[in-house]
């Protein structure tokens, strides 16, 4: 190059460079930019120095012909020298020229390596955008001529030359921008997805976040601490990838750690030394030596949980813009699965809690030895004959024979035998069971035990299994149901569990059916009980297809399945009962089910009305319940309102009686049931204007329903209506 032309380059020149350039990577396209200003200044050396608009940062890429390993990346708003030169370039639109020491530390060691003069002159051209005035380009020349007018003459070369390349030069770095981006997501799914893997313990889980966060950011070292609120403490339990002997603590407004923690900024120190937080302490004690540091926050979705502190940046002068933006990203998904690790070790601690007070309610509730005993010798002595009809009555069993008759049931269905069932463990299962009701006015034991007869009567007179109904398993488990469906009611209903928000709606009440699940559980817990498990001889899939067949069963006594699946059952009965069809099996033991739920009324009379005593009494305390906790009960509930004998018309005329009728049609001689049913409904009519003018004198239904000579009163109107009819 003989001297420097003040005209302007032949058009052909530049054409023909930006041809060259075409579909090169940036890299290659700055080399060849470089060649060309050195070759046309005379400059020793030159370089692109584009200005990111998002992170307002210089990223140089190329020096010369030189291709460095990673970006060289400085924030132009921060106070170093050089950038106040690259400011007053920018801002005066105007080349300027410095000396060589006054460039970024890295920078000049690159440019150091490149040159061989010792004159240090830099030249900074402002490269203007032809839209967005923000961006600028800056190109440095080292070492341009020492001619009068140098300066003017190059700034004018370089100026004319990006006029034809900016536009390429700019696409291509953005392009290779978002490339970058590309990966950095990519990297940060895969390290998300390494750190989903550690959850189970939450010390893996932190080391893993440390090698990770090391990797992604190329950090020589990792800390991370955990914030512990109560004490204002920043705890490292985890050092650097080796696990600390004694959890190292903080207090808060210590340190770059706790400056991050109270702040909630990332902090990035280019000098440690040189930083007024940084503690010298921890490096004379170690002997490692701290350059820079990279300090970010950790937040779940509302507040700051840790920070962690990543030390000296390996290759590389300090952490630049783009680690700055990976530990935010990053920090986003250990504070998610830091959470994720503690919430999941809540759980398991509340499962263990849980575990173990049931073990407890299990031991307390340990049926006695001598019970155990006495049921197994218990005769039956106080035989009672027509135990297996229909128009027995259950509740008139003495209590304390309500078990031996219970075993005596498993013994007549031949269940104990067919299944070869213990009988110590069948009677320990029965007394868990029994001791499982409260005493609730209706919801309690004898209600389960008159239930399950009912059950027993419709095995043993419809002759269930013989004529394929039902299997060998289906009997037994329909007995058990029964003893079970209702075991630990509390007196009140599953809307009254999901107003009040009960513990047993917040654990079932997005399912449906609180109660009826809750009883299911507690049956499941005594069958897992030691020595009470009467399935543990069931051999292959029958022990899961025997608790199928239990939840099923158990869930099918909430009234609200029984008016979901009634229309299908009519449907089913109308079109034929097909033995071998799985769906009408299921929709036909569901419907035993209420049949034996409700069974109370296919008794006489008196066990009718002994039922509504019970029933109504546990309604109308449900009723106050609500009433002192400021809500309306319903009508039925509400003992100042409920008209008793009309509820009781209602709920035999609308359900209980088409229910049986439904069974007598597949059973004709369910019929008996019907007609009793019939025949307590009628009795039921003839009380409402006997109540009703109990009512005008102000007296309510629950006195009337007690009083001794209301009895007789609702018998006697009954019989003139029979007579007159
Ligand atoms: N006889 C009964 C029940 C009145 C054998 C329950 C109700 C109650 C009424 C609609 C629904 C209910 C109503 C059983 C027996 C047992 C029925 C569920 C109840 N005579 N009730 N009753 N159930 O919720 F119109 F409480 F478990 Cl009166
Ligand atoms: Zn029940």
């Amino acid at each position: 190059m003989s001297s420097l032309q003040l005209e302007l380059t032949a058009p052909e020149t530049l054409l023909s460079l930006i041809q060259s350039l075409a579909d090169l990577p940036c890299s290659a396209i700055q080399q060849k930019l470089n060649k060309y200003i050195q070759e046309k200044t005379g400059a020793e050396l030159s370089f692109l120095a584009p200005i990111l608009p998002k992170t307002e940062e210089i990223v140089v890429h190329v020096v010369g012909q030189k291709i460095l390993d990673r970006g060289l990346r400085f924030p132009i708003n921060q106070s170093e020298e050089y950038n106040e030169v690259l400011n007053r370039v920018i801002r005066l639109r105007k080349a300027i020229e410095i000396d060589c020491n006054q460039l970024n530390q890295e920078l000049l060691g690159h440019l150091k390596s490149s040159i061989n003069s010792t004159s240090n002159k830099v030249l900074s051209i402002p490269i203007e955008h032809p839209i967005d005035q923000h961006i600028a380009l800056v190109v440095c020349i080292n070492n341009y001529p020492n001619e009068a007018n140098a300066e003017t003459v190059c700034t004018k070369i370089v100026q004319e030359c990006f006029r034809y390349c900016l536009g390429l030069v700019l696409t291509t770095l953005n392009c290779e921008e978002e490339t970058r981006l590309k990966l950095q997501c990519q990297n940060l799914l895969t390290v998300s997805r390494k750190l989903f893997t550690h959850l189970g313990d939450l010390t893996d889980l932190l080391r893993e976040i440390m090698i990770e966060a090391r990797k992604l950011t190329n950090a020589e070292r990792c800390s991370l601490f955990l914030l512990d609120n109560d004490h204002q403490e920043l705890v490292a339990k985890v050092f650097d990838g080796i696990k600390a002997a004694d959890e190292m603590r903080v207090p808060i407004n210590q340190g770059i750690a706790g400056h991050v923690a109270t702040s909630g900024n990332l902090l990035n120190i280019r000098n440690a030394y040189e930083h007024p937080l940084f503690y010298r302490g921890m490096d004379e004690v170690t002997g490692f030596r701290t350059r820079n540091i990279l300090c970010f926050p950790i937040r779940d979705e509302t507040q700051i949980i840790g920070v962690a502190q990543l030390c000296n940046k390996i290759n590389g002068l300090y952490f630049d813009v783009c680690d700055e933006e990976v530990a935010t990203a990053f920090s986003i998904y250990c504070g998610i699965s830091i959470m994720h690790s503690i919430i999941y070790k809540k759980i398991q601690d509340a499962q263990a809690r849980s575990k173990i007070s049931n073990e407890l309610m299990m031991y307390h509730m340990k049926v006695e030895e001598d019970a155990i005993i006495a049921l197994l010798n218990c005769k039956d002595d106080h035989s009672l004959k027509d135990f297996d009809k229909f128009d027995f009555c259950p509740r008139s069993i003495l209590h304390e024979h309500t078990p031996c008759y219970t075993l005596r049931m498993f013994d007549d269905l031949g269940l104990t035998k067919f299944w070869r069932i213990q009988r110590k463990a069948l009677a320990q299962f029965i007394l868990y069971v029994k001791k499982g009701y409260r005493d609730a006015p209706y919801h309690n034991w004898i209600h389960a035990f008159s239930v399950a007869h009912f059950a027993y009567l419709m095995i043993k007179n419809f002759n269930l299994v013989a004529n394929n109904y039902m299997s060998q398993l289906q009997s037994l488990v329909f007995l058990v149901s029964c003893l079970c469906h209702d075991i630990d009611h509390r007196g009140t209903n599953n809307s009254f569990q999901t107003q009040c928000g009960t513990v047993l709606a917040s654990l079932y009440s997005s399912e449906g059916s609180v109660m009826e699940r809750h009883h299911l559980a507690q049956s499941m817990c005594i069958l897992n009980t030691d020595g009470c498990n009467i399935f543990e001889n069931l051999e292959g899939d029958l022990y899961s297809k025997a608790l199928d067949l239990l939840r099923n069963n158990i869930l099918a006594t909430d009234l609200a399945s029984h008016f979901r699946t009634m229309d299908e059952q009519e449907k089913m009965l109308r079109e034929g009962y097909e033995k071998e069809n799985p769906t009408h099996q299921k929709l036909l033991h569901a419907m035993f089910m209420t049949c034996c739920d409700l069974s109370d009324q296919t008794k006489d009379w008196r066990t009718s009305k002994k039922t509504a005593e019970q029933i109504y009494d546990e309604f109308f305390s449900q009723g106050d319940l609500e009433k002192s906790m400021g809500t309306a009960p319903i009508e039925m509930m509400d003992r100042e309102r409920a008209s008793i004998p009309n509820l009781q018309v209602q709920f035999i005329t609308n359900l209980v009686l088409p229910l049986f009728q439904n069974l007598a049609t597949l059973f004709p001689i369910a019929e008996c049931l019907v007609k009793t049913i019939k025949k307590n409904r009628d009795i039921w009519k003839s009380a409402v204007s006997i109540f009703h003018e109990y009512s005008k004198n102000g007296i309510k239904g629950m006195d009337v329903l007690l009083d001794p000579n209301v009895e007789q009163q609702i018998l006697t109107a009954y019989e003139s209506q029979t007579k007159s009819t």
